[in-house]
């Protein structure tokens, strides 16, 4: 959670940014208003549109260009696609959190694993993510309670979540996805030193 006094910083620099934007568009308009005339001859002013617009299409093009190969590459996927340093297991059930490292053969109901983890900072993690009966959701919240990452735990489907804690602490588990009375109670901890 950002300090409040941040908050109302960030909260004014919008408010006069988009005074400041619509302010802009006002002056806009009433230039056009004040400049245009009925008796102009179309056809040069036409072609003059034209001729910008050409232009403008040329800018643009580069514009989009230069940021898709400056965006591109910032891109975190590349850090994904080598090998993770660990896979850990994460099996849901009705009301609690079965974790283990490592690739499970087992079927989620026979895996056993603990509510409790611990792993290692500054490593690639990836937890392999499946539910025993209903669907759940694995969600991960760092220590000052903001969610960091999270995916569907679903009954038949193993699905991938990749993670670097780059900070040490505790992370708890939530469940985001209502499975029952008890859901609100299916908390888990992952230690990482
Ligand atoms: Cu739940």
């Amino acid at each position: 959670m950002l300090p409040f006094n941040t908050l109302l910083t960030i909260q004014r620099t919008a408010a006069i940014t988009s005074f400041l934007a619509g302010a802009l568009v006002v002056a806009v308009v009433i230039f056009l208003i004040t400049t245009s005339s009925t008796s102009e001859d179309k056809t040069s002013v036409k072609h003059k549109v034209y001729k910008l617009r050409g232009r403008y299409f040329f800018v643009l093009t580069l514009c989009v260009i230069a940021g898709l190969f400056i965006s591109l590459r910032l891109l975190p996927y590349t850090k994904f696609q080598e090998k993770p340093d660990e896979i850990v297991t994460i099996v849901a059930m009705q009301w609690a959190w079965k974790m283990a490292p490592g690739i499970s053969d087992k079927s989620p109901a026979d895996f056993e694993g603990s509510n409790e983890i611990t792993l290692p900072a500054g490593r690639h993690i990836q937890f392999n993510v499946t539910s025993s009966d209903v669907n759940h959701d694995f969600a991960i919240y760092n220590s000052k309670g903001v969610l960091i990452a999270q995916t569907q735990a679903m009954p038949q489907y193993h699905n991938k979540l990749e993670h670097y804690f780059s900070e040490k602490g505790d992370y708890h588990i939530l469940c985001l996805e209502y499975c029952g009375m008890p859901h609100a109670f299916m908390v888990g901890i992952i230690h990482i030193n």
